[in-house]
């Protein structure tokens, strides 16, 4: 059955319709997109996450299924002249098959590389690194959640067992009579979400934001403390410092359900609140009163975002959240815990299915004999067969090219020249590739570099499945085919794998791959064994873990016990250190990045909506007016913005809501407003996050 008649018999046998979710964030908004006449209208619907609201990039996302800039036909590099030209999908790709071949008989297997998005599908990652693990056979696959939630995800699973981003359902928020969000800014990246804490507000609950600029969010909040970025670990350690002081751990909780108070005690202890507001610059009163707001509470949830995690001790940072949280017991008390709030549409089932260097479908390790005997055995090859674990995404892009380093890569759903840190080396590094391909529906930055693009579907017309940030997986409905000239992703692999000889099957059908994806995730932490696409639609959604097709699924976690050996959470003692690039007479500011309303991301999709475009045209720099007048910057004024790696230029927009001391652009724009022209490539030990969030830079008049 083709995507859009299988979708056709759920919105009721009207073929013009389709209940699907939004292509955009983790939040995943119930819509339904409608065919009227020439074009594609986009209603909400009703869903538990947001409650029949969708934000302005939700209600323009069908703009581009008709868009001017669409790739209709592949692009392949003409070696004379240097340009794209549209090719038939064969010429490209015989033209990928033998640039794969010949790299890898000149270099070795591992000198190919793939690298994924937490945009596709689980089908789709799923697929992929099937594709790279058993096509390719190179142990060089990694993705962009790399950039986006590995901090919080290496943190949960060292004190839990277990990485779901919220381990309860998001209507929780509603209820909680205390909610801590740490470097979360959702009235911009999750809209919809506010309803809910609109709920917890008029219940009586407190909300209090941790973030160095008075966003949206904060706005909203009952308490708000401003840290200086890169500081929120300190901030933590010291709420954990004052609830000891002042006796407020749940100390039969922290008995019964955990392991290893005794050296978190010991790590906090040294941590004074005085010192604490001389390093963050948040007033010890504000400490001592986010702690009893939540020590007192009778539910408490904290949530940490990019913000806090984005960080080169991110993981750390994560887990100092955790410890204040398992010190308070909340995490498995009803209404209470702590949670990540993931960000891309698929980042969550993106981390679960095989897409992570370092990973095998089901959330199960590459390097675990079992585990590789267990997926070998769905994809019927042998286990030695399957290569070791690669390297984190920074580490993979800054190894192109190298000697040693693969030569040739295929990016899935990423925009790095953009989205990456460092980006006009990563960007350097790409261009002295052998062969880059990219699969997409528009030319991106990244595109323009590539040998070979490959136009590819987009979401309303492929079906599938998505996870959002409560680990409810989705259903994607398709409303209509691909227009002539484009495949999908998955036909793409099934097409590249035969022409590879690929030892395994790559069917093209989201449901045979869904199929396959159940039986390969049974067993595992991230168990869809018994999710099926018809349970999906029936009950709005299915949480995993769900082994069993007439077993329950779990909406909430941790109730009874941990997912770790000994069934109870880790402490995991933490300190404080500097961010990696300190400030320094020739770079004096520290420099923070993030997101507005109406762009998602690298910007390819929403830089070409007209609506967006309107709300927010181009890039900007954020500073203090008091910044702005040692710096003799008016509004509007295009400033220059320095590290130790390059520049963006930009009109200031100078504003009381941030720190003096930092000033924040956004990374939705390339060319000359391109913020990641400046971040830092420090990346976290654990996790391989980059420190997105914080370097020290010079801001000039231009
Ligand atoms: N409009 C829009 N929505 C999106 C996206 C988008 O691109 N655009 N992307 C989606 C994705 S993939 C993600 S990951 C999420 C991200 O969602 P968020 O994490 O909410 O987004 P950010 O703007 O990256 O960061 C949040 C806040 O962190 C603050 N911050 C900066 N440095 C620090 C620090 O050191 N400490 C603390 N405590 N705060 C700090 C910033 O000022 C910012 O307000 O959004 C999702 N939703
Ligand atoms: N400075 C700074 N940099 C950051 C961040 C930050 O806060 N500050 N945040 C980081 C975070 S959290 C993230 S998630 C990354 C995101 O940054 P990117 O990884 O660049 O993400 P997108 O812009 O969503 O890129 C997705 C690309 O794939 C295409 N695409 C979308 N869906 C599909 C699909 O199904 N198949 C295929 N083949 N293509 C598809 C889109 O058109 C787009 O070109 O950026 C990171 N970079
Ligand atoms: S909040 Fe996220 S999922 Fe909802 S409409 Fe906006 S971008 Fe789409
Ligand atoms: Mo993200």
């Amino acid at each position: 059955m083709t995507d859009r008649a299988r979708s056709a018999t759920r919105s009721g046998g009207d073929p013009r319709q389709a209940e699907t979710h939004c292509p955009y964030c983790a939040l995943q908004c119930g819509m339904v997109l409608r065919e009227t006449g020439d074009r594609v209208e986009v209603l909400p619907r009703q869903f538990p996450t947001n409650r029949g609201g969708l934000c302005q990039k939700g209600w323009t996302a069908a703009e581009l299924l008709d868009h001017p800039d669409r790739l209709t036909t592949p692009l392949v590099r003409d070696p004379a002249t240097g340009e794209l030209r549209p090719a038939t999908w064969a010429a490209a790709l015989d033209r990928i098959a033998a640039g794969i071949r010949a790299v890898q008989t000149g270099h070795g297997r591992d000198a190919v590389a793939v690298f994924g998005g937490g945009g596709l599908t689980n089908e789709k990652a799923y697929a992929l690194g099937k594709f790279a693990r058993v096509a390719l056979r190179t142990r060089h696959i990694d993705y962009n959640g790399r950039w986006c939630m590995s901090s919080a995800a290496a943190a949960g699973i060292r004190a839990f067992g277990v990485d779901r981003g919220l381990p309860f359902p998001l209507a929780d928020l509603g209820r909680a009579e205390t909610l801590l969000l740490v470097g979360a800014n959702p009235a911009e990246t999750m809209p919809p979400l506010m309803r809910h804490l609109a709920d917890q507000r008029e219940r009586g609950g407190r909300l209090i934001v941790v973030d160095p600029r008075v966003t949206a969010t904060a706005r909203q909040a009952d308490l708000h403390l401003q840290p200086l970025p890169g500081t929120d670990l300190a901030v933590a350690n010291a709420l954990l410092h004052i609830a000891l002081t002042e006796g407020l751990i749940d100390k039969d909780y922290v008995a019964a359900r955990t392991t290893g108070f005794d050296e978190v005690r010991r790590t906090v202890a040294g941590y004074w609140p005085a010192e604490v507001e001389r390093l963050s610059g948040v007033p010890v009163a504000d400490l001592e009163a986010t702690v009893r707001a939540l020590g007192t509470a009778r539910s408490a949830i904290i949530l940490t975002a990019r913000g806090a995690e984005q960080h080169a001790k991110g993981v750390d940072t994560v887990s100092a959240f955790v410890n204040l949280a398992l010190a308070l017991g909340l995490p498995g008390r009803p209404g209470s815990g702590y949670g990540c709030l993931t960000g891309q549409g698929n980042g969550q089932g993106g981390r679960e299915h095989g897409q992570k260097a370092d990973q095998l479908p089901g959330y199960r390790k590459i390097d675990d004999p079992a585990a590789r005997e267990h997926v070998a055995g769905v994809w019927g090859v042998d286990p030695d067969d399957l290569p070791g674990p690669g390297v984190p995404a920074y580490q993979l892009l800054d190894s192109l090219g190298t000697p040693g380093g693969p030569r040739a890569m295929l990016v899935f759903g990423s925009n790095p020249v953009v989205s990456a840190p460092r980006a006009a080396h990563i960007e350097s590094r790409l261009r002295g590739l052998d062969l880059l391909v990219v699969a997409d529906f528009l030319l991106s930055e990244t595109a323009a570099l590539a040998d070979v693009v490959l136009p590819v579907a987009q979401w309303a017309e492929e079906d599938g499945t998505m996870t959002n940030l409560e680990g409810r997986v989705l259903r994607r409905h398709a409303l209509r085919e691909p227009p002539p000239g484009v495949r999908t992703d998955l036909a793409v692999l099934t097409e590249l794998a035969a022409r590879l000889d690929a030892p395994a099957s790559f069917p093209a059908d989201p449901a045979e791959v869904f199929t396959e994806l159940r039986r390969a995730s049974a067993g595992g932490v991230a168990d869809y064994a018994g999710v099926s696409w018809e349970r999906i639609d029936a009950d709005e959604g299915v949480f995993w873990p769900c082994p069993d097709p007439d077993g329950p699924d779990t909406p909430r976690l941790f109730a009874d016990s941990f997912a770790t050996p000994d069934g109870r959470a880790r402490f995991q003692p933490v300190t404080h250190r500097p961010a990696a690039e300190p400030v320094c007479a020739d770079y004096p500011l520290h420099f923070t990045t993030g997101r507005v309303l109406a762009q998602y991301q690298s910007g390819t999709q929403t830089r070409r909506v007209a609506a967006l475009r309107r709300a927010a045209p181009n890039g900007f720099v954020e500073l203090h007016p008091d910044l702005a007048d040692r710096l003799g910057v008016a509004e509007g004024d295009e400033v220059r913005v320095a590290s130790r790696r390059g520049e963006l230029r930009a009109p200031a927009r100078v504003t009381p809501t941030i720190r003096p001391d930092t000033v924040f652009a956004p990374f939705h724009w390339g060319g000359a407003a391109r913020a990641n022209s400046v971040t830092s490539d420090a990346t976290d030990p654990v996790s391989g996050m980059p420190e997105f969030k914080i370097c020290a830079v010079r801001v000039e008049k231009a």
